[in-house]
């Protein structure tokens, strides 16, 4: 074999194409993160997610987030957007949530614990843009019926008509009104019935599998109620109804219980022709069921509508899209990583840091197009005066080091600098890049902000 053709063979196997990868899932690593609640606007795909805290031994969750992609592999990290201490009456547990856009205002539907009950109620913020700023105008609870107000799935049906289920162990909805922070006629509680949530058995208090987390989504007509199912590890099951209201037909599990999280939470929505399917689990290094992370794989349904069951996978392998790397490219946006954390403040709004030497970013698909670039910038910064650098490979983390940046002497993480220098060789065509970031220090390496090329 000639050298050149083993050459070949060897990086195709070591690198995979560009845009193709083993591993996608979870689809972030930088924070643990639950609960995932997509929404489609403009053409872009946001997932909010709840945020549980690093080495959280209980469901200690102070706040919501929110990512967003234009090509389901490359994900950015649009920080913190909502937190329980912007609701005045409330105190803490910052669960699960959904935020759904209508007549350009975005509504944020979120379970608290209230300060004057110490019981659950759901809230609702309002904000001009998908990344907030969210505020609360009611200044006191959406719902609050009794305990198990959590949870809420909101859904704007063909007619306008909006509902809201939520809870556990009780199902309920109310009908929203078209301005969609209040609601009208009673709270109505879902009969628990075999025929609508499946039988479980020895447990009267919750005599079907129906656990929680309910997600509405329509599709042909047909509305789907997907849910989290017990005894616990959960499981995620599926009930399906011809209107919005019920009654509902249990359908079975489509995604059994797996991995080392023992809740799971389901949200499905529509994106430039393909259904996905989000959900969390335990997979990150340091997972568990209080340190989660959010997955997305495609759902695909049978020719009846029905679902058949699936296992969790390595996600979404190929991007849909390509990212143009002569724009500005944020370092929060990331296909994979390791050893790399998000933070955010008021100099560079969300950033990365690199906890450790060694630790990488990397994203899939960047078309540098048929002229190729022949200059790397980046908006870096670091703590530490010895050598600290961050390499860019090409397609792979031990794939040809395209461009080396020497991060200066910033200081603190508020401050950054761009550097600029001339990549090694001309760079054309789709590439993956791989920013390792090197330094001798135990910790905290670097922080990064952002990254372009020029041609
Ligand atoms: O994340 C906190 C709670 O765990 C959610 O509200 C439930 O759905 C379960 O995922």
């Amino acid at each position: 074999m000639k050298n050149n053709t083993i050459k070949l063979i060897i990086s195709s196997l070591l690198m995979g194409c560009a845009g193709i990868v083993t591993a996608q899932n979870p689809i972030v690593q930088t924070a643990y993160t639950a609960d995932p609640a997509p929404m489609v606007f403009n053409d872009r795909l946001y997932v909010y997610t709840t945020h549980d805290e690093d080495d959280s031994t209980w469901f200690t969750m102070n706040n919501w987030k929110v990512f967003s992609t234009n090509d389901m592999v490359n994900w950015t990290d649009h920080g913190v957007i909502l937190s329980y201490n912007d609701f005045d009456w409330a105190k803490r547990d910052a669960w699960a949530a959904q935020c759904i856009e209508r007549n350009g205002k975005f509504f944020m539907y979120v379970p608290m614990i209230s300060k004057t009950n110490n019981k659950g109620a759901i809230g609702v913020a309002v904000a001009d843009s998908p990344f907030g700023p969210f505020h609360d105008p009611l200044g006191k609870p959406l719902v609050q019926s009794e305990w198990g107000d959590i949870d809420p799935t909101v859904f704007i049906d063909d007619d306008g008509q909006a509902h809201m289920y939520w809870g556990n162990p009780k199902l309920k909805y109310v009908k929203l009104n078209e301005n969609m922070i209040s609601y009208s006629g009673d709270i109505v509680e879902v009969p628990m019935t075999e025929e609508a949530f499946g039988k479980r058995e020895g447990n009267p208090e919750r005599p079907t599998k129906y656990e929680e987390g309910p997600w509405l989504y329509k599709r042909k007509n047909l509305y789907y109620l997907f849910w989290p199912g017990g005894p616990l590890p959960e499981f995620i099951g599926y009930s399906t109804s011809k209107s919005a209201q019920g009654p509902w037909k249990y359908g079975g599990i489509i995604m059994p219980a797996e991995g080392k999280s023992f809740t799971n939470h389901p949200g499905v929505t529509d994106f430039r022709g393909k259904t996905y399917f989000f959900y969390h689990n335990g997979a990150l290094p340091g997972g568990s069921g209080f340190t989660r992370s959010v997955s997305v794989q495609e759902l695909n349904f049978n020719k009846d509508g029905s679902i058949s069951s699936f296992k969790m996978t390595n996600g979404i392998l190929k991007a849909i899209a390509a990212i143009n790397p002569y724009s500005f490219n944020q370092a929060e946006m990331i296909a994979w990583s390791e050893n790399v954390k998000s933070y955010q403040n008021k100099t560079a709004g969300v950033f990365i840091k690199a906890k450790k030497n060694g630790a990488y970013s990397s994203v899939k698909n960047v078309d540098f197009g048929k002229d190729g670039a022949t200059t790397f910038s980046a908006r870096v910064g670091t703590t530490h005066n010895s050598g600290v650098t961050m390499d860019v490979h090409l397609d792979s983390l031990i794939g040809p080091v395209a461009a080396t940046i020497k991060v200066p002497l910033t200081g603190g993480d508020d401050r950054f600098e761009t550097v600029t220098v001339n990549v090694s060789n001309k760079i054309a065509g789709l590439h993956n890049l791989y920013f390792v970031f090197n330094g001798k220090a135990e910790k905290d390496i670097m922080f990064f902000d952002y990254w372009l090329f020029s041609k």
